[in-house]
């Protein structure tokens, strides 16, 4: 294999992520297929975050490369604004066909970032659509991740990529707090029983507001970046009961959540609880073209739609809404999913990548271990002086040794593809476990 000792390093600008270091000593994968990523030294490396929680069908799926390579040979663009083309509509059926009852409109975007500030818009401008123009307020919530545009980090709650633009977020934005709490939560199964009366919060910023200043509530149903928070019992209802009770649009960012990885086809299925809008990305397209959607409740896009009597209702979209590469990756990773009933499949793994995750509870440095559908967090203690540094430890060494995990601050965050059989998810954790031993 060409290890490409050759490369020059010097022009590419990796996006979050330590530059110098990396490129001291990169990490750089050459193939992919099912499970495993092969480095470009030819170590097979078990694929524990599904890259970057979005290849949720596993690596390498020759349908998907075959509806790439065949829309590309037939129709390589068409442009998104005022004219389309036959697999935009047939991508959006498929979305639709796996939303909850409703959200049936579905807007396209390239990114996850970009359909959290789609979102917000589409909220602002459901409000004007109705003449409750001055709802321009947005709630967030603290340690949310909703991307990196301004939308993003302004409803975002993660300090080190909301700092250096301070000056320059959303002027009409609240937060309502996280929901971690390790003294009342630690080692919970599934959802934790301690912290439904969070949601109240947004109460006390509707009374500090009020209602008719807020247009929407944006939170990820289980928070996956920020290092896995899983929604208390209740809580994601509560939320839902209080935005209805005050006109208040609920946005779920199920970027992540979507497409399976809580073993159904959304969060929102999975807790029961409907919000207006659905951000998504990552797995929508399995992640081999960037693709990303707004699922919108049906009413919400009919007061838009039908407020303008003719000309353009709605002044947002992207040159590469519906690109034809990812509409036809779309309708191939959509049609896996359903095929091979890998959400359910995914929903029967869960108890078993349960009491996988929890057996590490009492290795070296573990002071939290919480799971729910194929996703497992794993809160180390930090060690003294430097916050970090043993995740960070413990992901290196799980690299070197052939396992790909994510860690944030001291948390590693597992969420392997759903394809992932029992025996790779027992060695899996085992791998975690022997690294955890012989990490300082
Ligand atoms: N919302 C949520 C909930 C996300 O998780 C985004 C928006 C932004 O999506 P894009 O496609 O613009 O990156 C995300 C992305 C990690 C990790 O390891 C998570 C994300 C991206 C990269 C790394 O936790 N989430
Ligand atoms: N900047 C300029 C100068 C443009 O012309 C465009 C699109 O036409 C954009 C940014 C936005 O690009 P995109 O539609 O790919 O998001």
């Amino acid at each position: 294999m060409n290890t490409r000792n050759d490369l020059d390093m010097s022009h590419l600008w990796l996006p979050f992520t330590a530059n110098k270091p990396f490129k001291a000593q990169p990490r750089m994968l050459a193939s992919a297929k099912g499970m495993y990523y092969t480095a470009t030294d030819g170590r097979q490396i078990l694929d524990g975050t599904s890259g970057l929680w979005c290849v949720n069908a596993g690596h390498g799926r020759p349908e998907i490369a075959a509806a790439i390579a065949e829309q590309a040979g037939q129709l390589d663009y068409a442009p998104s604004f005022q004219l389309s083309h036959p697999g935009a509509f047939e991508a959006a059926t498929a979305v639709a066909s796996f939303m909850p009852e409703g959200l049936d409109r579905i807007f396209f975007t390239n990114s996850g970032s970009e359909s959290v500030d789609t979102a917000l818009k589409i909220a602002l401008a459901y409000h004007r659509s109705r003449g409750e123009g001055q709802r321009t307020r947005l709630i967030g919530r603290e340690r949310g991740y909703h991307g990196v545009g301004f939308g993003g980090i302004s409803v975002g709650g993660i300090m080190a990529n909301r700092k250096t633009y301070s000056g320059a977020l959303l002027p009409a934005v609240d937060h309502l707090p996280h929901t971690h709490n390790i003294e009342h939560n630690a080692f919970s199964r599934g959802q934790p029983a301690w912290g439904a009366h969070l949601a109240d919060e947004l109460e006390r910023l509707v009374t500090l507001h009020d209602a008719s200043t807020i247009a929407a509530v944006i939170v990820e149903p289980m928070a996956g970046s920020t290092g896995v928070l899983i929604p208390p019992q209740g809580y994601l209802q509560r939320l839902r009961e209080i935005t209805e009770k005050h006109g208040i649009l609920l946005i779920f960012d199920e970027v992540i959540t979507g497409f399976g990885r809580l073993g159904s086809a959304t969060a929102s299925a999975h807790f029961g609880v409907t919000p207006d809008l659905i951000a998504l990305a990552k797995g929508v397209s399995n992640a081999a073209v960037p693709a990303g959607a707004v699922a919108v409740k049906r009413e919400v896009h009919d007061s838009i739609v039908n407020a303008t009597a003719s000309g353009i209702e709605f002044f947002h979209g992207y040159t590469y809404s519906a690109h034809p590469l990812a509409a036809a990756a779309i309708v191939a990773t959509l049609n896996i999913y359903r095929r091979d009933q890998l959400f359910e499949r995914a929903a029967r793994l869960a108890p078993a990548f349960e009491q996988a995750a929890h057996r590490l509870q009492g290795a070296p440095h573990v002071i939290d271990v919480r799971n729910l559908g194929l996703v497992a967090g794993i809160e180390l203690s930090p060690r003294a002086g430097a916050p970090g540094a043993r995740a960070a430890e413990a992901f290196q060494k799980c690299f070197d040794q052939g396992l790909m995990v994510r860690y944030t601050g001291d948390i590693i965050a597992v969420s392997p593809p759903l394809i992932i059989e029992e025996a790779q998810i027992d060695e899996l954790f085992d791998r975690i476990r022997t690294v955890l031993e012989n990490v300082a």
